[in-house]
């Protein structure tokens, strides 16, 4: 029998809607949805891979129990059962000792956290976190500071765009499928596009314009140009009066940085500044300034990232066509929302180990922060951290530093990972809990917010292939396990789902014709002449007085960035279109297409050290190394190196994968310990490292 089933990707956490064909209880096709017009039929390569993730038996096939050391890799295969009794077992001992406040859960967030919030909440504690701190945060926090709204309480409208500036924003590798399908109809449309990277991606060769900009100064390029901007004139002056407070100290403030400063600090010639200012007068209000993620790992993002978000103020691109506009939710639309899993449980008062709306009351509380987190689980304060689950999330490759982390980690009396692979996080745990792959699960429905809002839904198209679970079930069993049953009254999915759907009008079934369901069949504006920003104000606040009292001036003057030692590069990483992260590093189809990374090196300075393209070299940094192949070119600055990320596994159960390439993040020593106070993002772009040529024959393949 044939059926049609449409659910959710699960292959990255982009989470595009898919219709999957499936035969006799096998999967068959899997393509994009495309009853979602902005997706199509396309899919990414890691989508397409899906079925081979099923299959793979590389992988946790069943609960595992930890037998040697952690981290030697000696398992013991264990009934759900058992597994669940030693868990409870673990937890109910540290609870009773250090209270409910000692189990701490990290995630990928996203649009099905609520379940695992609602369970942490559940427990008594109040410690649940995102990945976010190595991903968005310093964006996140910049444009609250400015909006009062987070970086996800703006989306892109590519499409209709006239010019799309991207800082180191490489929208077609590191990529979600409708964006680049917006944004390719953009260019098609005839849309200038501005690229600003060290490296040449392949964005740069989409580009109208590209800027090979010298690592971690886009704050001084954006400086010069707001400088140029506002001294001229060239901007939105109507939305500008209307909603933006403190453009007198602004103009002030940007006295000193004129274009010809600018070119000496950037590299960028002050001409091409000042004609591409121009451009921008001439396309605002259809104008996209896009942030990025990489402008959220240097020491000054923030304020880098705060300059992005005034920007798009000063082009007027707010809520037009064109522009940046706000995802629109239930409410927007008139209509209720579903209703929160974590609504059912009360709320934990207690403060957060990570201290995000205590010590730091800046920042915010929902995704808090997994560095001070491991802080409060090395030193035990504000106090201890004894069990740590972690559900699709790998730390020790999404953190810095992963010998320091392994100490702190040993300081944990339970570590549970929830995972679909061997993480080298879950390879260091006590427990493994394997998750069905996203194929073979059902999950809670999502809310999906955009300018026609709705609700989706990720469905089980087969059946699990093996001992594995889904997350709603696992974690629904284990409250009731621990005696927090009455929270969760739920035995089936469809249970959650009528749950959840209660005050919406809309039953399970309705999601069966096209995988979602809409609240409302035309493109909700706002009115833009009635605007509303989250700041204490209301307004757009290039001034804020709430990071002020923090310490943090909301215009601090440029300090350029550490130069790299004679012989060493700055180390720069990023992704490419069929990995996301390493965790796709070992699947089957994927790891044909690409199985290791090499050193993009610059070819002046790879000729100084005698090092040809293709050549083994060793990088380094202390006393941390590995071997390399070159590939050397004049596509990145010659300050910098650049690795993709997720490479160099050390868990040999992935044999595909094991021994090929380097890891990025273990270069990163010490990083841990610095992140950006005004933002909360760890500073991963500011670790140098030394490249020297290797001997042929020591390099990883
Ligand atoms: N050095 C360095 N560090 C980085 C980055 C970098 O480029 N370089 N990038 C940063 C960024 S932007 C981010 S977002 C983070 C990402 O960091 P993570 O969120 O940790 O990375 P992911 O690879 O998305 O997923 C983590 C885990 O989810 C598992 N997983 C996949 N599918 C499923 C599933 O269906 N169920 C379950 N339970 N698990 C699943 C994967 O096997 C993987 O182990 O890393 C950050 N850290
Ligand atoms: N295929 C695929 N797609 C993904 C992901 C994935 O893992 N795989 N991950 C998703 C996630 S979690 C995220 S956060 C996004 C990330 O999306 P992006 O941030 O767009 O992607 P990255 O590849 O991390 O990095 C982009 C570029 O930043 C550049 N860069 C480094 N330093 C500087 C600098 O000083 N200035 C400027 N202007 N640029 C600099 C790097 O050279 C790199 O080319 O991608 C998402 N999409
Ligand atoms: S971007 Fe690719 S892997 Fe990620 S959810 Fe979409 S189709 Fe799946
Ligand atoms: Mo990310």
């Amino acid at each position: 029998m044939k059926e049609t089933k449409y659910s959710i990707c699960g292959m990255c956490a982009v989470r595009c809607p898919v219709t999957v064909e499936v035969q006799d209880g096998k999967p068959v096709w899997i393509e994009g949805n495309s009853h979602d017009g902005g997706m199509g039929r396309s899919l990414c390569a890691k989508g397409g891979a899906a079925f081979s993730q099923r299959t793979d038996k590389q992988r946790p096939l069943g609960p595992l129990l930890r037998r040697g050391k952690r981290g030697e890799g000696q398992w013991r295969e264990a009934s759900w059962e058992e597994a669940y009794d030693y868990i409870a077992g673990k937890l109910q001992a540290i609870m009773a000792e250090h209270g409910a406040r000692a189990i701490m859960l990290s995630d990928r967030g996203g649009p099905f956290a609520d379940l695992r919030q609602a369970f942490v909440k559940a427990l008594g504690s109040p410690n649940y976190i995102n990945h976010d701190c190595t991903c968005g945060r310093n964006v996140h926090h910049a444009s609250k500071s400015v909006y009062g709204l987070g970086r996800k309480d703006f989306a892109y409208d590519y499409e209709n765009s006239r010019h799309i500036v991207l800082f180191g924003r490489n929208i077609t590798e590191s990529l979600k499928v409708k964006e680049v399908k917006s944004f390719l109809k953009a260019i098609k449309k005839g849309a200038r596009v501005t690229y600003i990277d060290p490296r040449a991606s392949i964005t740069a060769g989409k580009a109208s314009r590209y800027w090979q900009i010298k690592p971690g100064t886009d704050y001084a390029l954006l400086l010069g140009i707001a400088h140029y901007l506002v001294n001229n004139n060239l901007y939105d002056q109507d939305f500008v009066g209307r909603y933006v407070n403190g453009m007198p100290e602004f103009k002030t403030f940007l006295e000193p940085y004129t274009l010809e400063w600018a070119e000496g600090e950037t590299g960028i010639a002050a001409r091409e500044i000042q004609a591409f200012c121009h451009e921008l007068n001439e396309d605002r209000p259809r104008v996209i300034i896009h942030p990025g993620w990489m402008l959220a790992r240097y020491r000054d993002s923030f304020h880098a990232s705060r300059m992005i978000h005034i920007l798009n103020a000063l082009m007027g691109s707010i809520e037009h066509p064109g522009g940046l506009f706000y995802p629109k939710g239930p409410k927007d639309a008139g209509k209720k929302g579903l209703k929160s899993l974590s609504a059912l449980v009360p709320n934990v008062e207690e403060e957060r180990a990570d201290g995000c709306g205590s010590r730091y009351p800046h920042f915010d509380k929902g995704a808090g922060m997994l560095q001070t987190a491991y802080e409060a689980i090395d030193s035990g304060v504000p106090y201890p951290i004894k069990a740590y689950f972690v559900h699709r999330h790998n730390p020790f490759i999404a953190l810095p530093d992963t010998d320091e982390q392994r100490r702190i980690f040993d300081k944990l009396e339970l570590i549970v990972a929830v995972d679909v692979n061997y993480s080298e996080t879950a390879w260091f745990a006590d427990v493994i809990l394997p998750e069905n792959t996203f194929l073979e699960r059902d999950d809670i429905l999502r809310t999906e917010k955009g300018l026609k809002p709705g609700f989706g839904r990720r469905q089980q198209c087969v059946p699990p292939a093996n001992n594995t679970r889904p997350g709603w079930k696992i974690y629904v069993e284990l409250a009731h396990r621990l005696g927090k049953g009455e929270y969760f009254p739920f035995s089936s999915i469809e249970e959650i789902w009528q749950y959840q759907l209660q005050d919406t009008g809309f039953s399970p079934a309705d999601f069966d014709a096209k995988g979602f369901v809409k609240l409302s069949d035309k493109a909700l504006w706002h009115d833009r002449d009635q605007l509303k920003f989250g700041t204490e104000s209301g307004r757009i606040e290039i001034v804020n007085q709430k990071w002020a009292a923090m310490g943090v001036a909301s215009l601090p003057p440029y300090v350029a960035p550490e130069q790299p030692p004679e012989g060493s590069f700055r180390l720069l990483f990023g992704r490419n279109g069929y990995q996301a992260h390493g965790q796709h590093q070992n699947n089957p189809i994927l790891c044909e297409l690409l199985d290791t990374n090499r050193l993009w090196i610059n070819t002046a300075a790879a000729g100084k050290l005698g090092i040809k393209d293709g050549d083994p070299v060793e990088v380094a940094n202390g006393d941390t190394r590995g071997i390399i192949r070159a590939r050397v070119t004049d596509l990145i600055h010659p300050q910098a190196v650049f690795m993709l990320h997720g490479f160099g596994t050390d868990v040999p159960a992935k044999k595909r994968a094991f021994g090929k390439g380097l890891a990025d993040q273990v270069f990163m020593k010490g990083k841990l310990k610095e992140w950006d106070h005004a933002g909360g993002g760890l500073n991963l772009a500011e670790t140098f490292v030394t490249v020297t040529p290797a001997q042929a024959g020591g390099e990883q393949s």
